[in-house]
């Protein structure tokens, strides 16, 4: 290491002086709202390229001499500060995946990947992901954004100042000024891109244990779900699938013909999704050991010898995604894999976790060799970004398996701007009402950093849900963006119907009413790929100027149009307005135990679909629009539809529908129905229009028309 950094002074020394001398590395606007900051000792040898941001900005302009916003940057300790000056009363969210409260001020930080189980280790302060982020909002509702561009160790202060503070190099720090949350959103996703169009699949039920075997087992699974008229779209394999833990492969005894497995759950409208991990066996005789071994492209310590750490397989070594032509090696071990008919791949323990390494992970002075597009360092600059480095890699490989569908990939470990390569999940929480409650603001403060497809492990990873904390799991589970049941090995079973008829009726009715929800919760997805909005969102972006909803983190919303209510929130603060409750399958929100308030916006027209059992069923065929009128009697919405697999909607096979009510006639509703953009034609297409009305919902007939009209009194 010592070496290392001595030649990389000398090169940096260097490039310092090309860098001070060209306009590229200064502090000033790349948008109209966006101002870059760079310190004077910028290193771009070790900072870039970037991580977090799809491409390398241009430079507009000079900061305006009105910019107030400024950063500083200094040394102390040892460690890189940039002290961002901020607005006085303003309400801090994002920060990634953290434990705690929804509005971040008053806290500290830390981004450094790691593997928490029940988010004990460090009180929770640093999770599984980092997103040196920060959202703020102003008095007014304008908002403001922070981005540190920086992967190495760190940690965030919220207090009167935003303060990073890093074990590596200075970097450069970006701000973003916007009118709302919602409009720094979308620059943000300038920046950093957003997630790719998911396979519709992704949004329906998913059931997981650690682990469902043999592979009867897992049908029988599979089976119960049709059984029981419980809709259900993916079944998970855990890691018990492979043989003794090794990457890539089937055990004989517990998945003998993994192919079989698959076609038996496609043939029941089921996907199905598998497990690999980053660490590799170290055993001779071993395919992907061997051909990594003799490609070299395992992670090195500082002596240049193969790091070896101990995994679920035992000793392990471990990728070196930095270089390309590991990438490749890697991406290229998915052929065969997804052969066998896997749907999606789920990468975990890639912080990466190492059970014998120093803090749970290898040593900071592990080396990674780079190539020309990345350069050689140590694993403190790579650690937060190997596992974004390595989903990027599976995505590759699984896409080029699979070129005409959507990859979907679930990662655990990621950095900000890995929103374009995985899914993510929580991680290792526990089945226990604080954690229920803290999903929510995890949940949407993760959104709120790039990365609206998450959700938590549905009734707790670790430990044993009651019937009671399961079945108000499931009831809220089955809004949270991914929706996915989990647990730990030796819990009991956490199936829907493993906690009595109670609540396996109540996770029935809630799962239905995410079927019913899905031409909107795909159109929410749709505009997420777009434009970076998240789908799961805090209850002020409703009107974010009213102070009084800043800190709400038991309801929230599902984009603009919907409100969740638990049933356990204690005076929930509620935007002002018109909210309509609605019934989705029939359920009476007010009496249920379980089923959270639904609450339909003034002005909103919402897309419904019919309940199926998988999303193999799915059409948007027929469709019914709740229409919420607003005080004028007019309501506004939109259906985003695609064939929902596959790459069609990128040319023109998708249709963006508008919808708008107004009342020309008195006593009569009409909704108009515009094709605004896409060429996909539906075999035949039915509209039927609810009116929500003081007397009840009133509806149309099913209907053909692109005008539909409803008696409303
Ligand atoms: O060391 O694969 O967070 O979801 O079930 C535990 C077994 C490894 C951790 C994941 C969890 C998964 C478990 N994994």
């Amino acid at each position: 290491m010592q070496k290392n950094s001595l030649i990389k002074l000398l090169v940096s020394g260097l490039i310092l002086i090309t860098a001070s001398s060209s306009a590229q590395y200064r502090t000033g606007l790349i948008d109209d709202d966006i101002a870059v900051f760079y310190p004077e000792d910028f290193d771009p040898e070790e900072n870039l390229p970037s991580f977090a941001l799809v491409e390398e900005p241009e430079m507009q302009g000079e900061l305006p001499s009105d910019w107030d916003m400024t950063v500083a940057f200094s040394e102390a300790f040892g460690k890189s500060m940039a002290e961002v000056k901020i607005p006085v009363n303003t309400d801090l969210y994002a920060t990634g995946e953290q434990t705690g409260n929804l509005v971040r001020n008053g806290t500290t930080r830390r981004m450094w990947n790691t593997d928490n189980f029940t988010y004990a280790r460090d009180n929770g302060i640093r999770l599984y992901q980092s997103h040196p982020w920060v959202l703020g909002i102003n008095e007014d509702g304008s908002a403001f954004g922070v981005l540190a561009d920086n992967t190495w160790q760190m940690e965030l202060s919220l207090g009167k100042e935003i303060l990073f503070s890093s074990a590596g190099p200075a970097y450069r720090v970006f701000v973003i000024k916007g009118r709302s949350p919602q409009d720094v959103m979308h620059k943000l996703a300038g920046l950093i891109g957003t997630i790719e169009m998911p396979p519709l699949w992704s949004l329906g039920y998913q059931q997981c244990r650690w682990s469902y075997f043999p592979d009867t087992r897992v049908k029988e699974i599979a089976d119960t779900f049709r059984l029981k008229q419980i809709p259900c779209d993916v079944i998970w394999m855990d890691i018990h699938y492979m043989d003794a833990y090794k990457i890539f492969t089937f055990s004989p005894e517990r998945f003998p013909n993994p192919q079989e497995t698959n076609s038996y759950l496609h043939n029941k409208g089921f996907k199905s999704v598998w497990m690999i991990d980053p660490g590799v066996a170290k055993q001779e005789g071993y395919s992907v050991y061997d051909s990594g071994t003799e490609k070299d492209v395992w992670v090195k310590t500082k002596d240049n010898k193969d790091y070896v750490g101990d995994v679920w397989p035992g000793p392990c070594v471990f990728p070196d995604f930095t270089q390309g032509k590991v990438q490749q090696w890697w991406s290229a071990l998915y052929k065969d894999y997804m052969a066998t008919g896997i749907d999606g791949v789920w990468n975990d323990m890639n912080e990466p976790a190492v059970f014998n390494g120093p803090d749970w992970t290898m040593p900071v002075d592990n080396v990674h060799k780079g190539d020309e597009n990345l350069p050689e360092d140590v694993h403190l600059r790579y650690h937060n970004v190997y596992g974004m480095m390595m989903v990027k890699a599976s995505r590759e490989g699984i896409e080029a398996a699979n070129p005409e569908k959507r990859p979907f990939i679930l990662t655990r470990s990621n950095f900000i701007g890995g929103q374009r390569y995985a899914a993510t999940w929580t991680g290792d929480n526990a089945a226990r009402w604080d954690h229920l409650k803290m999903s929510i603001p995890m949940s949407i403060n993760l959104g709120l950093s790039g990365q609206p497809f998450n959700g938590p492990d549905i009734g707790g990873f670790a430990e044993n849900a009651t019937p009671e904390l399961w079945g108000h799991w499931i009831a809220v589970g089955a809004f949270y963006p991914f929706s996915r049941a989990h647990t730990e090995v030796s819990t009991r079973s956490q199936e829907p119907w493993a906690f009595g008829p109670e609540v396996e009726d109540a996770a029935r009715t809630a799962i239905e009413r995410r079927y019913r929800l899905l031409p909107y919760l795909y159109t929410l997805f749709h505009q997420a790929s777009e434009n970076g909005m998240p789908v799961m969102r805090p209850v002020f972006f409703a009107d974010p100027a009213d102070k009084n909803l800043r800190n709400e983190q038991q309801a929230f919303m599902l984009g603009s149009d919907l409100l969740i209510v638990p049933k356990w929130a204690d005076h929930p603060k509620l935007p002002g307005g018109i909210w309509k409750t609605i019934s989705l399958v029939g359920e009476d929100s007010e009496t249920d135990i379980y089923q959270p308030d639904v609450k339909l916006r003034g002005g909103a027209i919402l897309p419904l679909g019919q309940v199926v059992q998988s999303t193999a069923y799915f059409s948007n065929d027929s469709v019914t629009l709740y229409v919420c009128p607003d005080d004028n009697m007019t309501a506004t919405g939109r259906l985003y539809s695609d064939t929902g697999d596959g790459y069609g909607y990128r040319k023109g096979e998708f249709a963006c529908d508008v919808f708008e009510a107004s009342a020309s006639v008195p006593g009569m509703l009409t909704v108009n129905i515009t094709r605004q953009k896409g060429d996909m034609k539906f075999k035949k297409r039915l509209f039927r229009v609810g009116v929500i009305t003081d007397h009840g919902m009133v509806y149309s007939d099913w209907s053909r028309k692109n005008s539909i009209d409803v008696k409303i009194n």
